[in-house]
């Protein structure tokens, strides 16, 4: 089994991260607003199936180091173990405005909690900038988050609010994974 530590050495780390959650979550343009900085009003049709690159700059105790964190989507909500094989990360995008997505988002995270060992797991309300058609709020974002003990961020890959931090949060603690597994 490929742990983590293998791919790491002092000044470079690779990640692969996997995006899952319901059609029309938002994930492709998660995807594209954090790899590439845009989103499209029109809809993001090509789904990316394959690895989208993101570089980014590691200041660990003050070693500065780079890391290339690699995501990719899945739509199979259904037992998508075969799916996060390697990856270091899961993000489930639940789309604020979309009340039906709850039942099932919260079903996913039940699934996944096989996997919060480790895989890093992070609750992404997407579309945030709808925030006035919006039929989930904090409330059931913390119950989530409370329930299966995995931080939430709000995002909106159209205005770009809380992208930096959900960038932020996967690099800092697959960082801090890292040195915690070198101990
Ligand atoms: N207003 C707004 N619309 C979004 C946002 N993210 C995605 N969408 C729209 O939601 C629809 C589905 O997005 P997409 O990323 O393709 O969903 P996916 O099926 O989960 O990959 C598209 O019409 C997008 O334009 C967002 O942050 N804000
Ligand atoms: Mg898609």
């Amino acid at each position: 089994m490929c742990k983590i530590k293998c791919c790491v050495n002092p000044t470079y780390v690779a990640w692969k991260v996997t995006v899952i959650g319901e059609r029309s979550s938002g994930k492709t343009c998660l995807i594209s607003k954090i790899c590439y900085d845009s989103f499209d009003s029109n809809g993001c049709k090509n789904p990316f199936r394959t690895l989208i690159k993101k570089s980014v700059k590691l200041d660990n105790d003050g070693v500065s180091s780079k890391a290339d964190i690699f995501f990719h989507e899945i739509n199979e909500l259904n037992k998508p173990e075969r799916y996060v094989i390697g990856s270091s990360a899961i993000i489930v995008t639940l789309d604020v405005t979309n009340s039906d997505a709850f039942r099932n988002t919260d079903l996913l995270l039940k699934y996944l909690k096989t996997f919060k060992k480790n895989k890093l797991q992070i609750l992404v309300a997407t579309k945030i900038d709808r925030k006035y058609e919006a039929k989930i709020w904090d409330e059931e974002l913390t119950e989530l988050s409370q329930k299966y003990d995995i931080a939430y961020i709000k995002t909106s890959s159209k205005t770009g609010e809380g992208i930096d931090e959900l960038l932020q949060e996967i690099s800092s603690t697959l960082t801090r994974r890292i040195t915690l597994n070198e101990r």
